[in-house]
């Protein structure tokens, strides 16, 4: 039985595995499709079977008909977009990165919250199987507190191929990939106090930093290394895997290559595969991001019917948000930041 029906605007690159997720929810169906461009809307239309498509995003929420919006177009249409949402009071979901500045992103939480609509930024790399494995073993004790941790994502895949914008903005890295890693971090490790970071560009061809290695100061007196790449040129390509490490007051945990973990304490070595699921409709090396896509979507769903906050919700990722600017500001100024000073 369907009991929500959703719209989506921005049917490109990514937006197909968020409609692949939402024809895998039982309860949803998406009543109603946007994009400004009407080859993307005829291709997403055709595969999924929807008939009501909009190049305006304005007249598909003057129809509406639906009971929430999934975001999924490019970052300088978020703010008006959710805006426009909470304008119909219609929920929203929007794709990370949340907005092109961190003061977009505080008009987006003040915007939703004036009209009493949920919102949830699409930060989808902590919804990863191995993460969420990770996050159990922190959970459970089996390694004691930790007091050290790195979260690292190293790799050389073109991802530009599939997202040609990524090569011409002035930011790259950070907003792009860096902003799963550090919220990541803040899943894992809980909020941070303090950014140092550094950045360079590798890649000639690219208007952005490809590298960048984070210093975080954790409220609750964690560091962690958060260090990303896209100029690295390794004998396996591990695209698009997020390896962990952690040292606690009891012993270790090492989340690496292939999906492997090995978690170190009082009682012995353990040693096991934390792999994502391949779903009917994923394909390798994606996965694991798509499996996470499914995964969140459910989540918000989940939570649209108890009336309960997203995990993820526009609130929650301003502080992820604050930890991309935080180091942005950090690399060009040399000095550390205090995320106090942001939020
Ligand atoms: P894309 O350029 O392929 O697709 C965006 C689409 O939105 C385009 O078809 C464009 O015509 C349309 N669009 C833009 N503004 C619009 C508007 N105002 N109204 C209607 N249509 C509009 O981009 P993409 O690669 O699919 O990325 C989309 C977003 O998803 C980005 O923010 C990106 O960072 C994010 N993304 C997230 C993940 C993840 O794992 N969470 C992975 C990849 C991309
Ligand atoms: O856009 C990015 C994301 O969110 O996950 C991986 C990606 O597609 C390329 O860096």
């Amino acid at each position: 039985m369907v009991a929500f029906k959703g719209a989506l605007i921005g049917c490109g690159f990514f937006a197909v595995n968020q409609m692949h997720g939402w024809q895998d929810l039982a309860d949803v169906e998406i009543v109603a499709i946007c994009d400004h461009d009407p080859e993307r809307l005829r291709i997403v239309g055709d595969q999924f079977g929807v008939t009501r498509r909009y190049q305006s995003a304005e007249e598909m929420f003057a129809e509406g008909g639906f009971d929430f919006v999934d975001i999924a177009t490019t970052v300088g249409s978020h703010r008006a977009l959710v805006e426009l949402a909470a304008s119909h009071k219609v929920p929203a979901i929007c794709q990370k990165p949340f907005a092109p500045t961190l003061e977009d992103a505080k008009a987006m939480v003040a915007a939703a919250e004036k009209a009493g609509i949920p919102l949830m930024i699409h930060e989808n790399f902590r919804w990863q199987t191995p993460i969420l494995a990770v996050k159990a073993v922190l959970e459970s004790g089996a390694i004691g507190s930790p007091f050290w941790g790195r979260v690292s994502f190293r790799s050389g895949f073109d991802v530009f191929s599939g997202q040609p914008y990524l090569a011409k903005g002035k930011r790259f890295i950070i907003e792009d990939l860096g902003i799963h890693s550090l919220d990541i971090a803040r899943f894992l490790f809980g909020d941070a106090s303090r950014m140092t970071a550094r950045t360079r560009r590798i890649n000639p061809a690219i208007a952005g930093e490809d590298v960048a290695t984070m210093l975080l100061d954790h409220e609750n007196g964690i560091t962690s290394i958060v260090d990303v790449s896209y100029a690295t040129k390794l004998p396996e390509e591990p695209f698009p895997e997020t390896f962990v490490e952690i040292d606690a007051s009891e012993g270790t945990l090492r989340l690496g290559k292939d999906y492997k973990l090995t978690v170190h304490g009082p009682n012995g070595t353990t040693q096991s595969t934390v792999a994502p699921n391949l779903l009917p409709w994923a394909s390798r090396p994606w996965h694991n991001i798509q499996e996470s896509v499914a995964l969140i979507q459910k989540h918000w769903i989940e939570r649209l019917a108890e009336g309960r906050e997203p995990d993820t919700s526009g609130r929650d990722n301003l502080k992820t948000f604050a930890l991309v600017e935080a180091a942005y500001l950090s690399a060009e100024r040399g000095e550390t930041v205090r995320l106090g000073d942001l939020l």
